[in-house]
């Protein structure tokens, strides 16, 4: 008996929502995406607290398992589909892993923190017609340069963050990156450091984040 695709809930404009997508394209997952509309308040509603309490998305659905935090989802997905897709996004020994695990808690405690005000205050503040804040802008615009310092020297030594292939901790790092390099004037803080630069064009070129960019775009 074929078994029901996995359900990813949110749209895949949020930057937590389309990590959840790149992962399940990268691992050859097939899903659903259930609309969510943020604008409408569906996020904040009875039935999707159920899935989600603190109202916020992705929410996603394996049979009857529920998951929120796209980092955790993404985690979930590589183990469960190992063998599916691109095996070795997160890594198949526990060296390889730790490597990842660092790099993805440098995204997600050192990196997304400024990134995704960055791109909240320069992509979707104005879009929402809300005043920018020019004093969290510069803080965040110095805080991020700071990371992205680091990342300059890591990649100078190495392909990927992790090591020579691409992995998760690549990969969480699309969605902000997008907004900044493509939506904002910020994108030299990427492109015009050397390491950095060839990182982001590798990593953004890659079909599945192609895919997850054209679903943002429809
Ligand atoms: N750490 C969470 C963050 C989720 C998150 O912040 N989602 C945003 C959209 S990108 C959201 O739902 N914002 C609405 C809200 O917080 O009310 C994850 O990675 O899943």
């Amino acid at each position: 008996m074929a078994t029901a695709p996995v359900k990813v809930f949110g749209p895949p404009l949020s930057t937590a929502v389309s990590r959840v997508l790149v992962c399940l394209l990268e691992k050859d997952v097939p899903f659903q995406l259930v609309p969510i509309s943020m604008a409408k308040g569906e996020h904040k509603k009875p039935d999707y607290l159920k899935l989600q309490p603190f109202g916020q998305v992705p929410a996603f659905q394996d049979d009857d398992i529920t998951l929120f935090e796209s980092r955790a989802i993404c985690r979930y997905i590589a183990e469960k589909y190992a063998n599916k897709g691109t095996t070795g996004l997160y890594g198949t020994n526990p060296l390889v892993k730790a490597s990842i695990d660092q790099w993805l808690e440098a995204e997600s405690q050192s990196f997304n923190p400024p990134s995704s005000i960055l791109t909240f205050q320069l992509v979707f503040a104005p879009r929402m017609k809300l005043k920018q804040d020019e004093a969290l802008i510069k803080q965040n615009e110095a805080k991020l340069v700071k990371v992205l310092d680091v990342y300059e020297n890591r990649l100078g030594s190495s392909r990927y963050l992790a090591g020579d292939e691409f992995t998760m901790a690549d990969l969480s790092h699309l969605p902000n990156t997008q907004f900044l390099v493509e939506k904002t004037d910020r994108a030299e803080l990427f492109t015009s450091r050397k390491n950095v630069g060839r990182w982001w064009t590798e990593i953004s070129t890659r079909p599945s984040w192609k895919k997850v960019v054209e679903m943002q775009n429809v």
